[in-house]
């Protein structure tokens, strides 16, 4: 058995081995070394493929129950019901302990236990956290050592200090002389859990191998339980990229944004800008934990180390530098194998091939009527990879951000920017953004905007509606001219015909450009109900197919559609109960005034 000087880790080592029984218990120091050895470990036991095209690249196929986070099986499990809120689902926490206890007794026999010091954000800044996890998946120690910053320095900066404690395990014990299996996992879905203990500080996760359900740094600590903390400790744990926007006058600023799923958030936060001179450079493509600095200002880290990217769709159109990134030292999970050795899949830009082994490892051709990769098949690749990664990226003070960026996926009403009058009603903006359901959503409300505060829906660890106050509260700690404004943006509008109107990926830069001239107190703008437009030509559309119809259409206020949407929110904010902040239902009816007005 090991030993570490953190006594609290110590006992919890010891504890977790007696109950899960693994064969052998090894404590990660992140070393080169130790990453090849992992590496090695699954490629010997089939579970890893090396790709011959791409250096230091391997793959991965999971089993086909395992290919997502698994939101219905995730529980906050907070002492009392009430405080997970409408939006979670809630285990009484002694139950879930006692359920998942008994699950856990044995479940590693015939493996090794991993022990994972991580640090979330830089090692010893004052906003980064250290959790430790453990873990009988040698799939996750590699995957954790690029999300995040793993080992002895960890344990180092550790000291006597606290720790997220993070469970997790595939379900899969082996007997004696049996062979494991290339995915061990818990194949019932219903069988798996991913449990939160905010109270406790604490993440048991059990049966799924995949992504956020396993990674636990990623969305269970650095969104969950960094959320809770940050509620209780007066900061931000955030779904959000941060960019580092440069105009061709050198001058810059850091913006983050928050986007649901499918709104090209990877793609933004290393977008190519069209203007000569300009530049965008990436701090993080996914999470951002802010603090107030001594000036007052927020500042931002990335609490992560890596990208887990969606990989269809990427292609040298959406996300040039993405493409470039993964060409060495990645891990690719669900996606095609040439016949050549390198991978393919839907979206890339590139001919399929005319034969190749799909995600579920069975041959396909491009006439087989399935896909090549799972539509949420993954890459893992190290941020310091990223050509446009912008060198103050791991710096411990963090940047000071200026613009908070919120919106979604919308065809109608939601013009393609809008600046929010105040910090109020930016907030208000992002509890009301969302994206309209799609067929791909499987549901009978195709069409129907689901509401998806903040894009956090799945990430808060506490009730929704004390969420939206956090954020409220957050704004009354500093004077208002240092807090980041908020811009609500819509790059999805669609025209009578069903096309987008706004040609999107690197043309976004335009709109970023007005937000940042905007801060520097040189954009024009018109005030309307629903906030701060751009003036006519404020948006630069030289050299794009957009006409002075389509920007209208773009930033029209279409009152008819906004008292709709009025109604559609008063719905959603129902769900809140007596948890609704009063001053988002006092932004509402202001708006509502304003455009009867
Ligand atoms: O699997 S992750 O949670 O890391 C990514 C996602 O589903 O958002
Ligand atoms: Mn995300």
């Amino acid at each position: 058995m090991i030993s570490v000087s953190n006594k609290a880790l110590d006992a919890w080592i010891k504890e977790v081995a007696e109950m899960c029984k693994p064969d052998n218990v090894y404590l990660c120091d992140g070393s080169q070394e130790e990453y090849d050895k992992m590496i090695q470990i699954t490629v010997d036991a089939g579970s890893a493929t090396p790709l011959k095209k791409r250096p230091g690249c391997y793959l991965f196929r999971s089993h086909p129950s395992d290919v997502a986070r698994a939101e219905k099986r995730t529980f906050i499990a907070s002492k009392n019901r009430e405080d997970a809120g409408p939006t979670n689902n809630w285990i009484d926490p002694d139950e879930l302990k006692a359920t998942m206890g008994a699950l856990y007794d044995g479940c590693m026999k015939g493996r090794t236990m991993y022990v994972i010091p991580f640090s979330m954000g830089p090692i010893g800044s004052y906003i980064s956290k250290i959790g430790v996890e453990i873990t009988d998946s040698p799939y996750v120690v590699i995957n954790m050592r690029i999300m995040t910053r793993i080992g002895t320095e960890v344990l180092k900066s550790l000291g006597d200090g606290e720790f997220v404690r993070c469970l997790h395990s595939v379900g899969k014990p082996l007997a004696p002389g049996e062979k494991d299996l290339s995915w061990p996992c818990v194949p019932n879905v219903d069988e798996k859990y991913i449990s939160h203990f905010p109270e406790e500080r604490m993440i048991w996760s059990y049966g799924s191998g995949y992504g956020g359900n396993a990674l636990l740094g990623k969305k269970c600590f650095a969104l969950r339980i960094a959320g809770v903390q940050a509620r209780d400790e007066g900061w931000l744990a955030e779904h959000m990229l941060i960019l580092k926007l440069t105009d061709s006058d050198g001058k810059f600023h850091y913006i983050c944004g928050a986007f649901p799923s499918a709104c090209g958030k990877t793609n933004l936060a290393m977008l190519e800008p069209s203007f000569p001179g300009w530049k965008v450079e990436t701090i993080g493509d996914d999470i951002s934990w802010m603090k107030f600095g001594d000036d007052g200002r927020l500042y931002a880290i990335n609490p992560e180390a890596g990208f887990f990217g969606v990989v269809p769709g990427t292609s040298m159109q959406s996300n040039p530098n993405a493409m470039k990134q993964i060409m060495t030292n990645t891990i690719f999970t669900n996606v095609g194998l040439t016949d050549d050795g390198d991978v393919w899949w839907e979206g890339s830009g590139i001919p399929a091939p005319d034969h190749l082994i799909d995600w579920q490892g069975n041959d396909w051709t491009p006439d087989c009527g399935r896909l090549a990769a799972h539509s949420n098949a993954r890459f893992t690749t190290p941020a310091n990879q990223c050509a446009v990664i912008a060198p103050e990226w791991e710096d411990p003070a963090g940047v000071p951000i200026s613009a908070i960026l919120v919106g979604g996926r919308r065809k109608t009403t939601i013009p393609l920017v809008n600046e929010s009058l105040d910090w109020s009603h930016g907030i208000f903006l992002g509890s009301i953004m969302g994206s309209e359901i799609t067929t791909a959503d499987i549901t009978d409300k195709v069409g129907q905007v689901r509401r998806d505060p903040f894009a956090m829906l799945p990430f808060v660890g506490y009730h929704m509606g004390d969420y939206l106050q956090h954020l409220l509260n957050i704004g009354k700690k500093t004077d208002a001219s240092k807090l980041p404004r908020i811009y609500f943006v819509n790059w999805f509008r669609k025209n009578d015909e069903g096309k987008f109107i706004w040609p999107g990926f690197g043309d976004n830069s335009r709109v970023l450009k007005w937000i940042v001239e905007r801060i520097s107190g040189t954009g024009k703008a018109v005030s309307t109900p629903i906030g701060n437009m751009p003036a006519p030509g404020a948006i630069d559309t030289d050299g794009i197919n957009v006409s002075a119809g389509d920007m209208e259409e773009l930033l029209k206020v279409d009152k008819e559609a906004w008292l709709a949407e009025i109604v559609s929110i008063k719905e959603n904010y129902k769900s809140y109960g007596d948890r609704l902040p009063p001053e988002l239902s006092a932004q509402l009816d202001a708006l509502e005034k304003r455009l009867n007005g």
